[in-house]
């Protein structure tokens, strides 16, 4: 069974990289897993890659049906959830031009030093943000006696986050232990000069969101800010007089890019961030991802199953897209018939998310389950932050056609800032606490009922009274 996982590429599979697991102690396999240019990934689990050899395929298939071996599987491509944009592909074919507006942001900018303290004033921009209206959360806030506590630290694990934004760069999660720019990684955990988090797909510590320009995002696909966006409604700063505001806008943000510019990643990538970030502090994890273009009945993906109970045996929530829809005939975006990973593992310490609109209807693309998706929250022409300093509610709006930021990736967001919420006000709440008490607050509307767990929409009102 192994040997033939091993041996039989999918298609889609990244070429020659597989993630293993060892039944036990590792020591006896030193030499082999070294030949192999081994990854630690998880306790005794590591990404190999396997040189092209006849040997080499040989020695894996052996060691794949050998007892020391729990399994072995391909690493697996995840990716963000693709955007609408197919109408403003065929339109701007025709209309394209090298304008000098859309030149590619640069990658990497140094990490700026926190303001001493933030500025004063009320964010000019909220009137754009429906969900929080929404969602009452000033009121909230009031309510729950919280804003958020500075210690609550939410993990992005996405394209990155533009750190330098002026409404994200006093929340964003410092390293406490570890200095800056001194090429020593001072706090021993691995990882040199890692101020605000990692970013696993270039290996460096500037996890940027590096952006693609709208004709790179219109023709190549890609990243528009993904994770700058999902950053936003967590924790943009509240009353600092620039922009907008998160659900919990006094909390942390840890930034985890394991998602390209191209919007693409591994399973090993995700493992390793979502390892970083319980390791480091993070007490819930955002992930606007998941594995559409891999078989989604495939269940070959152990790894990333057990870096998800990693999580949860550290008292870490996963909140996650439930999906935005594998578009195909007859596809009517169920998941508990069609699941789309990591939402729909069957694991406690994941709550799926389902993107409304400003009406309470399901977004057209959103998945949805009764007993895969947990909970609603807004999804549809969402406002928030953007590389180089922006905002924006649609990802293209040019020549007359306009894409909207729209997605069950942006619902995950408002859940997740939630979670961070009620953590900061009820400090003792266990990872099962915060998820029970936010589905047991939802508003139930007809859109939901019969199609996802609680059969609501997140109401962070309720939640904190
Ligand atoms: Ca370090
Ligand atoms: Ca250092
Ligand atoms: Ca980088
Ligand atoms: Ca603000």
């Amino acid at each position: 069974m192994l040997g033939a996982a091993v041996l039989c590429l999918s298609h889609q599979a990244l070429a020659k990289e597989y993630i293993i697991k060892f039944n036990g102690d590792t020591k006896a396999h030193a030499a082999f897993l070294e030949n192999l240019n081994a990854t630690p990934l998880l306790k005794n689990m590591y990404l190999i890659d396997i040189p092209d050899t006849e040997a080499a395929s040989m020695q894996v298939y052996n060691l794949a049906n050998s007892p020391e071996i729990e399994y072995v599987e391909n690493n697996k491509n995840l990716s963000i959830f693709p955007m609408n944009i197919d109408a403003a592909k065929a339109a701007v074919a025709e209309l394209v031009s090298d304008s000098p507006e859309f030149v590619a942001p640069a990658d990497n900018p140094p990490i700026p030093n926190p303001p001493k303290r933030p500025e004063i004033g009320r964010d000019p921009l909220l009137q754009h943000q429906w969900g929080m209206r929404d969602n009452q959360i000033q009121k909230a806030w009031k309510q729950g006696g919280s804003m958020g506590d500075p210690n609550v630290v939410v993990a992005v694990i996405d394209t990155g986050v533009d750190y330098t934004h002026e409404d994200l760069v006093y929340n964003m999660w410092r390293n406490p232990n570890e200095i800056p720019d001194n090429n020593i990684d001072d706090d021993g955990n691995g990882f040199v000069d890692d101020i605000v988090g990692w970013d696993f797909v270039s290996d460096d510590n500037l996890p940027y969101d590096l952006s693609m320009n709208p004709f790179q995002l219109i023709f190549q696909g890609g990243n528009a800010g993904h994770g700058t966006h999902c950053a936003g409604n967590i924790a943009a700063r509240a009353y600092n007089g620039k922009g907008i505001t998160g659900v919990a806008p006094h909390v942390k943000i840890m930034a985890m890019r394991f998602l390209s510019e191209t919007g693409q990643g591994t399973t090993a990538a995700a493992i390793q961030a979502i390892k970083y970030a319980v390791d480091n502090g993070a007490h819930i994890l955002s992930n606007s991802w998941g594995s559409q273009g891999d078989d989604p009945n495939d269940p070959n993906t152990q790894a990333l199953k057990e870096a998800i109970q990693y999580a949860q045996d550290h008292n870490v929530l996963f909140v996650a897209a439930a999906g935005n829809g594998r578009q195909g005939a007859g596809y009517d975006n169920d998941s508990d018939s069609k699941p789309a990973y990591p939402a729909s593992y069957d694991h406690g310490a994941i709550i799926s998310v389902a993107a409304l609109d400003e009406n309470d209807s399901l977004g057209k693309f959103s998945n949805w389950g009764k007993n895969t998706v947990d909970i609603g929250a807004p999804g549809v022409k969402i406002y928030s932050t953007v590389p180089q300093g922006k905002y924006a509610d649609t990802v293209f709006d040019k020549f007359g056609i306009t894409v909207n930021w729209d997605g069950t990736s942006m619902a995950t967001p408002f859940v997740s800032g939630a979670a961070a919420l009620y953590l900061s006000a009820n400090p003792s709440a266990n990872w099962l606490e915060i998820k029970n008490a936010i589905l047991n607050s939802s508003t139930p509307i007809p859109a939901l009922s019969n199609k996802s767990v609680s059969g609501g929409k997140l109401n962070v009102l309720n939640l904190m009274r």
